[in-house]
């Protein structure tokens, strides 16, 4: 199967990215034709620090090669390299209802924080996304919850494509993992663990040392109540830990519960801390030596440029003819 999926080059990776897509891509890798990619065009959606975005891009890709893609697998793609992202993303701004744009949560939130600096890219955000998906003939698209409305609008406007111009794209299908799709802040855990966030403490970032882990957990914000129990909906705090602990440990929450039902907030605390330590360890270790070698992780982004384009190329030529343009 095809296989595609992105994060965007803004700040550092943390759990949630991992647990909500990169885990999903490492099991994908084996069996699939993936596609992974730096989505430097969405990050420009937002306000920018132009000298820094290479950097940024960069860095993201040398995650990638640390959590485990290997890149003679997969293609590990810069989306500008490719233009025919930015091709698609305008063929199909005119098969898009306006309305749908309007609807998405992640257009409501973003275009309230940045209210000032709002730019018509934040809107069309989602369209530019579904060309990512529809461009490779994505059948499975693995991401965390907040992604899945933005993945099921790229279904729709394949289909609406399709009954316009004839049958042109797959229609994708939306992946989240069992558990960790919506990882939430430490600080305000009835919000989503994101990596644009200013507090840096409410989120945990794959290569926080050990000393910024155990600070983080730390003061991470519980409850006031006795016994540690799952409750979603009453205790956020407490169960975004158990769920984090329960991951990291490759148990179930209830099992996680049964455990900890009677240690104290500050035990249970230090035990996920010390776990994320030693889970974590080897990401900071396989980043460290990548950072030195540049050129390879150069290297490996021009290769993926190069198998991303026969098939980009490909079927932009087909929906250029389908949509009868010159
Ligand atoms: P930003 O704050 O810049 O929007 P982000 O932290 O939301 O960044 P993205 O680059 O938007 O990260 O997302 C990359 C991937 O990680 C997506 O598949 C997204 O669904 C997933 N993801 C992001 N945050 C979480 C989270 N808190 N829990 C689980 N998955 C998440
Ligand atoms: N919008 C996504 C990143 C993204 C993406 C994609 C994910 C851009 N293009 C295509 C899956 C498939 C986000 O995580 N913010």
């Amino acid at each position: 199967m095809r296989i595609f999926s992105g994060i965007q080059p803004t700040g550092s990776l943390h759990i949630g990215n991992y647990f909500g897509a990169i885990r999903q891509w490492l099991d994908f890798q084996h069996n699939n034709e993936c596609v992974f990619c730096v989505v430097d065009l969405h990050a420009i959606t937002v306000p920018y620090d132009a000298k820094n975005l290479p950097n940024l891009v960069q860095e993201k890709a040398i995650v990638y090669l640390a959590a485990g893609l290997d890149p003679e697998k997969v293609i590990i793609l810069v989306q500008s390299s490719i233009r025919e992202h930015t091709e698609l993303c305008w063929l199909l701004n005119t098969v898009t209802p306006l309305g749908e744009l309007y609807r998405m949560t992640q257009y409501k939130e973003k275009s309230t924080k940045h209210k000032k600096e709002e730019c018509a890219g934040l809107l069309n955000y989602p369209i530019l996304m579904a060309a990512d998906i529809l461009l490779y003939d994505t059948e499975i698209v693995p991401v965390g919850e907040d992604q899945k409305q933005h993945v099921e609008l790229a279904r729709d406007i394949a289909r609406r494509f399709n009954s316009k111009f004839g049958e042109t794209f797959v229609l994708p299908k939306v992946k989240l993992p069992k558990e960790g799709a919506r990882i939430m802040s430490l600080t305000e855990p009835t919000k989503k663990m994101s990596k644009s966030e200013a507090d840096k403490k409410s989120s945990i970032s794959l290569f926080d040392s050990p000393e910024e882990i155990r600070k983080k957990i730390k003061s991470a914000v519980t409850d006031t109540y006795k016994t540690i129990k799952y409750d979603k909906n009453k205790r956020p705090g407490v169960s975004n830990l158990l769920t984090i602990y329960a991951i990291l440990s490759d148990r179930s929450i209830k099992e996680v519960e049964k455990e900890m039902k009677e240690k104290s907030y500050k035990v249970f605390k230090e035990e996920l801390a010390e776990l994320l330590v030693e889970k974590l360890e080897p990401f900071r270790r396989k980043r460290e030596e990548l950072l030195s070698r540049e050129v390879y992780v150069r290297e490996i982004l021009k290769q993926g440029e190069n198998r991303a384009r026969i098939i980009a190329e490909a079927k932009i030529a087909e929906v250029r003819k389908k949509m009868g343009l010159y």
